[in-house]
């Protein structure tokens, strides 16, 4: 049975406005942020999407967003599971530094590895820093062995992955229009996997904040029709702004 499927990048946040990597810090959205989430459910709404379930991540930024775009769609009943599986990627030691800074002390080229690479992970957290996930509660219920220091793209896929065939699939397999509100490299996986992308040309994509993604699928899972709902100058120019953010 064909579905759909809305994807969705949480609006910026404030750690996005300040340019910091920011991984798995919960932190919120900017004003800006709270805006683009108010017009994504405008123009989801304006589209007729009827949402059956939606999924989100543990972040705050994501979930706020998602918030946002139900209450503007008037549909802030419909069931929604939160999964860390959906969080950003870990950012490891990188976590808090500013991305233009980190580009002049160890240039472009390596920042864009660190971000972009399919399977390179930034320098890992040691496990004594506070801003490991092991010393934050809404990980406490999970074995430590799944708690990254830090992930490359591959390691975030290889937990996305497993989350959305058992949780997120069953729901389309039945028809189901689903939305998801994630984040930059979460959702980079998933389109990873969507639109069948290399390993090479993964890395020149970019996925701007507070756009949302449309697909149509059909009983496999093959696309059917992929845009966003926004113009399409605009989606160019966000994505150019987000890879321009490794700048130095
Ligand atoms: C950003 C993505 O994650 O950063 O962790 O800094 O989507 O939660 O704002 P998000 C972060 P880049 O990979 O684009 O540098």
């Amino acid at each position: 049975m064909a579905s759909t499927l809305i994807l969705l990048r949480h609006g910026e946040s404030e750690w996005n406005l300040a340019n910091r990597f920011t991984g798995w810090v919960d932190v919120d959205l900017s004003e800006k942020g709270r805006g683009e989430a108010k017009r994504s459910g405008a123009s989801l709404k304006e589209e007729g999407i009827k949402v059956d379930i939606a999924f989100t991540s543990v972040l705050k930024r994501a979930i706020r967003t998602l918030w946002i775009a139900l209450d503007e769609m008037d549909q802030m009943w419909v069931p929604v599971v939160r999964a860390w599986q959906l969080n950003e990627r870990h950012y490891g030691d990188l976590q808090g530094l500013n991305k233009s800074e980190t580009a002049k002390k160890f240039g472009e080229d390596q920042v864009k590895i660190w971000r972009r690479s399919f399977d390179i992970p930034p320098p890992p957290l040691s496990l004594d820093n506070p801003m490991h996930p092991r010393f934050e509660r809404r990980y406490a219920h999970l074995d430590p062995v799944v708690l990254p220091a830090t992930e490359s793209l591959k390691i975030t896929l290889d937990r996305v992955m497993p989350f959305w065939a058992n949780t997120v699939v069953p729901h389309l397999r039945v028809g189901q229009t689903v939305m998801i509100a994630a984040h930059g490299n979460s959702l980079r996986a998933l389109v990873k996997h969507l639109n069948k992308i290399s390993d090479q040309d993964i890395i020149e994509l970019n996925i701007p904040t507070g756009l949302p993604r449309l697909y149509k699928l059909d009983d496999d899972l093959n696309v059917l029709e992929d845009r966003y709902l926004a113009d399409e100058a605009a989606v160019k120019a966000a994505a150019a702004a987000v890879a321009a953010q490794g700048k130095a």
